[in-house]
């Protein structure tokens, strides 16, 4: 069987995307069409494959075609003699807000791009569909990079399992900045020196506010509640809670913010010794809680024996509790990187080849 892969997108995700999938033996042939990055793109015009070998950067980069516009490659895709499978790599919410174009026109789609799940209800409603011609869509990584939890949580819902409750800790970065600061042995490291570390390692993004902000978790969140069934309107919908001082926000420089933060260290280092003192720690975590009807993120305080106070690094873990799992179903692992995210991506076209 053939099947088309269009790979957009060759950033950190997107290059290692397109090692692993040159490097898989399966049954199924995957035929690389089309890559494209922001400005240019390799396109075989008669749908034969590319002839991509370990020099695919250096083609790509003296690649004289540009990307074509969405409609054109729409147009394009619908000529396509086998099955077309468009890979987003991209962060780009021209090629999100388009995703309705490719599926009602049957294309597949596997992405790790947040933006079409987490934003606008209605573009979420566009997306899924089982109508004969449909394309089918996969973001198994918009949540916790290669780790098992959208598809775990969608075959939940359709084996009719009740979702009680979800909680997890989603962003790594904060995985990591809480991990380091609020520890089961005592410590009396300062919240802005743990973000500064976490800056160096290039754990951040390069302005650490992009992070600190919980909007990268709340999208997260957004997308698991509404496979559970919660009807998101937006990540501005619910409540969350920002880690940046108020003062800060509106700071110009990367550099004038990080030499402020310490000013700021207080008020998270009281709570952190309160917590202790109760023999908590402190944890960054998006909720989706049914019963009490609440979809939030933020900081909570949790016992020196539950599983999120013993978490490493910049591990996720996402802990689901339904009707069959009273004791919570918990999976935990790396949940950023661009290999393991490259992976889910990767276990998503699979997934889509195997049913077209
Ligand atoms: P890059 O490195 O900026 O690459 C994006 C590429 O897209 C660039 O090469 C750009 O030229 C190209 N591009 C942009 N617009 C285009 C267009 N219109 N046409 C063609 N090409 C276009 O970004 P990444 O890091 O490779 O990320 C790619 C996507 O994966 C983004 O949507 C990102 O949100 C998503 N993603 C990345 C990661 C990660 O680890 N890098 C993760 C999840 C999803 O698991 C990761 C995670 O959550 C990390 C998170 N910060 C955390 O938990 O702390």
């Amino acid at each position: 069987m053939l099947t088309n892969v269009l790979p957009t997108g060759t950033g950190l995700v997107g290059n290692a995307f397109l090692e692993q999938l040159l490097s898989i033996k399966q049954s199924i042939c995957y035929n690389i069409i089309y890559v494209a990055r922001s400005r240019a793109a390799l396109i075989s015009k008669d749908y034969s494959p590319l002839n991509l070998g370990s020099s695919w950067k250096s083609a790509l980069e003296n690649a004289d075609e540009k990307p074509l516009e969405l409609n054109a490659l729409v147009g394009y895709l619908q000529k396509s003699p086998q099955k077309v499978i468009l890979v987003d790599n991209t962060s780009s919410s021209d090629i999100a807000d388009f995703y309705p174009n490719f599926v009602g026109a049957g294309i597949s789609i596997a992405t790790p791009n947040k933006k079409a799940f987490s934003s606008d209800l209605k573009l979420w409603n566009g997306l899924f569909s089982d109508e004969e011609g449909h394309g089918l869509v996969y973001h198994e990584a918009t949540v916790g990079a290669g780790l098992p939890i959208i598809g775990t949580l969608r075959d939940m819902i359709k084996t009719n399992d009740k979702v009680e409750k979800i909680e997890g800790i989603f962003s790594g970065t904060l995985s990591y900045i809480f991990n380091e600061f609020s520890t089961i042995a005592p410590n009396s490291v300062k919240f802005s020196e743990v973000v500064k570390v976490a800056k160096s390692l290039g754990y951040t993004e390069p302005d650490p506010r992009d992070d600190l902000n919980g909007m990268d978790v709340a999208r997260k969140v957004t997308i698991l509640a509404r496979i559970a069934g919660f009807e998101v309107q937006s990540p501005s919908s619910f409540p969350v809670q920002s880690l940046i001082p108020d003062e800060l926000t509106s700071v110009n420089s990367v550099d004038e913010f990080m030499s402020r933060l310490p000013d700021y260290d207080e008020q998270l280092t009281l709570l952190k010794d309160a917590a202790a003192r109760e023999n908590k720690v402190l944890r960054f975590v998006g909720k989706v809680d049914f019963p009490n009807n609440v979809v939030s993120v933020g900081i909570e305080k949790y016992d020196f024996s539950h599983p999120f106070a013993s978490l490493k690094g910049s591990d996720n873990v996402i802990s689901i509790k339904t009707s069959r799992y009273s004791q919570p179903l918990i999976v935990q692992g790396a949940g950023a990187g661009a290999s393991v995210t490259a992976a889910g991506v990767l276990g998503d076209v699979i997934k889509i080849a195997e049913r077209l």
